[in-house]
């Protein structure tokens, strides 16, 4: 049987800062957990991402540097790649926009959308900066949003209600540099037929509506109701993919053009093949994980290029989130609120810790926040509290009293409380494995946790310590047996979350062989199969309680707000 193709990406970034918490929940984590757990599951599954380098974002951001944008986004790249390395993000590929073999992808898609008769042209009054001599793409302009009022608005999409904009649309623009008010000056520009697409993703976007997410299915047919008109997808600009001049002299695509094909230039790197077997083999499965800003861009306008296109596949989910705040409050780099992922990279913080935390903030469907006290308490009653204790418990007595072996295997006399948990063994890790595949993370970490309980209800009803005391040695090592191999199945299942950790409990303490990313490891996880004469190693804690002197550590470290200017030096 050919197994499943799945594609998993992350939104890609813009480079024009170092990733905020945010990005981490809401696509980067999600997207690793979800991988993860595919590959564990035997799927035959990759993950690609990279920095979206082009557009007026990093445009911005180097001027006001006084950089060329390639200096820029070089120093940024590198950056990223490292924090989400630092977090264990497992990117098959993680890359970037400006590498020139995705230049050529871009132009050739547009290419074909253009023969396909899917382009149109024309002349827009666009901002014009008569001080700098300038057109004012996007965030080159700043105003009120005609939508909902707040005053700090990109030309292209505000940041405060998501709203996408027509270049004109802004209430009160004005020069991101100089302050001036601009003028309207006519300029040629390329624009994506979207209404002779509307009708083909109306009936896409309905296909979907069990698959989706409500808000995201909501999302997307309210852009469909409001009517989809040409969107321009060219930009007065020299920095980004160059227009194929027979099409337009002197214009870059916009980046929401270029950034969303970065998905298949990045496959594309890893192998020609792999690309023809992920995006062009219809029974392969597209899975895009990103933020709510992005949703409009990943139900309406890029399915839109791929229809355009033809002969390639469009994602099966797109696993749009909310947004995360910060002790109540939006993130804010100049207001100094926030953790800010810099200073991940000098920090001694344990990954999986924050992993662990990370996940139960995922805005799934509402807005969620991060709260240090929240992160305490996560981090010991429930990691430490329940999964930890579960561990150190099992193995401490198996270590202590068996000298680490405990000759069991025929299980024997078995009565109601042993059965309970063999049950749970052979059904917890599929339904966990539901919640997944189901993006259901935040339901997926409280199965976890609940099935670390079931084994400590366990020892507590079976009392192997009582049992060895009374010399009932035979009934004290089934017990330890069967929680052992609890501690198996929950190693495996608790994985895609805490990646580091359990590889460490896997081959360091429960001296069991290979790797937890073998792929097809997880169902695995319903066999009670360790062998009779196995040992174990010595037992240690796996993570560290965090008391009031840690927590203030912690926060101090990783709420220091960086200046672009530093980061970049
Ligand atoms: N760069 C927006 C963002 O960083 C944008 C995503 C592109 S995904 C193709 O939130
Ligand atoms: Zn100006």
């Amino acid at each position: 049987m050919l197994k499943q193709k799945i594609l998993v990406t992350a939104a890609l970034p813009y480079i024009n800062n170092v990733p905020h918490m945010g990005h981490i929940v809401g696509s980067h984590l999600p997207a690793d957990i979800f991988y993860r757990y595919c590959r564990a599951k035997g799927y035959d599954a990759i993950f690609v991402g990279g920095s979206d380098e082009h557009g007026t974002p990093s445009a911005v951001a180097a001027k006001e540097l006084g950089l060329h944008p390639q200096q820029l986004v070089d120093k940024l790249h590198n950056i990223h790649k490292k924090v989400y390395e630092r977090l264990n993000i497992d990117y098959t590929n993680y890359s970037r926009t400006s590498n020139l073999s995705h230049h050529k992808t871009v132009q050739d898609f547009f290419n074909v959308i253009n023969e396909n008769g899917y382009v149109s042209k024309g002349s827009m009054r666009m901002y014009f900066c008569e001080n700098d001599n300038m057109f004012l793409p996007d965030r080159f302009v700043v105003g009120t949003c005609p939508k909902c009022g707040y005053e700090s608005a990109n030309a292209d999409q505000c940041e405060s209600c998501a709203s996408v904009l027509a270049p004109d649309e802004l209430v009160d623009p004005h020069c991101k540099s100089c302050e001036a008010t601009p003028i309207m000056k006519e300029s040629e520009h390329l624009y994506i037929r979207l209404d002779r697409l509307a009708e083909s993703l109306d009936k896409w976007i309905e296909g979907n509506k069990g698959t989706w997410r409500s808000q995201v299915y909501g999302e997307a047919k309210k852009w469909i109701r409001e009517g989809l008109r040409e969107r321009s997808i060219t930009r007065d600009l020299e920095w980004g993919v160059k227009v194929p001049s027979e099409a337009l002299e002197n214009k870059v695509f916009y980046v929401w053009f270029d950034a969303p094909i970065g998905y298949m230039t990045f496959t594309r790197e890893i192998g020609e093949d792999v690309f023809d077997e992920y995006w062009r083999d219809p029974e392969s499965k597209i899975f895009h994980f990103l933020g709510k800003d992005n949703i409009p861009f990943h139900t309406v306008f890029w399915p839109g290029m791929l229809i355009a296109h033809g002969g390639f596949n469009l994602p099966l989910n797109v696993v749009g989130s909310n947004y995360l705040n910060f002790e109540g409050q939006k993130f804010s780099k100049s207001k100094g609120v926030g953790v800010f992922c810099y200073n991940l990279l000098d920090s001694d913080i344990d990954i999986d810790v924050l992993r662990s935390y990370l996940t139960t903030v995922i805005p799934e469907t509402k807005e969620s926040d991060f709260k240090w006290g929240e992160f305490r308490t996560i981090t010991n009653n429930e990691l430490i509290g329940k999964l930890g204790n579960l561990f150190n418990r099992t193995l401490n007595m198996i270590w202590k009293n068996f000298g680490g072996q405990l000759n069991y295997s025929t299980l024997s006399d078995l009565n109601g409380i042993d059965n309970h948990l063999i049950e749970a063994i052979k059904t917890e890790p599929l339904s966990i494995g539901d919640l997944f595949f189901g993006v259901e993370f935040r339901e997926a970490y409280r199965r976890i946790m609940q099935y670390a309980s079931e084994g400590n209800v366990y020892l507590h009803k079976t009392a192997p310590w009582n049992l060895i005391k009374e010399g009932r040695e035979e009934e004290a090592k089934k017990s330890l047996y069967l929680a052992l191999s609890l501690c198996r199945s929950l190693a495996i299942v608790s994985s895609p979350i805490l990646p580091e950790s359990m590889q460490r409990l896997w081959t360091d303490q429960l001296n069991l062989r290979g790797s937890l990313s073998t792929p097809g490891i997880w169902d695995e996880a319903t066999q009670i199969s360790i062998p009779s004469d196995h040992t174990i190693n010595k037992p240690e804690p796996l993570y560290a309680r965090i008391d009031d002197k840690r927590l203030e550590e912690l926060e101090k470290h990783l709420s220091k707000p960086h200046s672009l200017e530093e980061l970049v030096k």
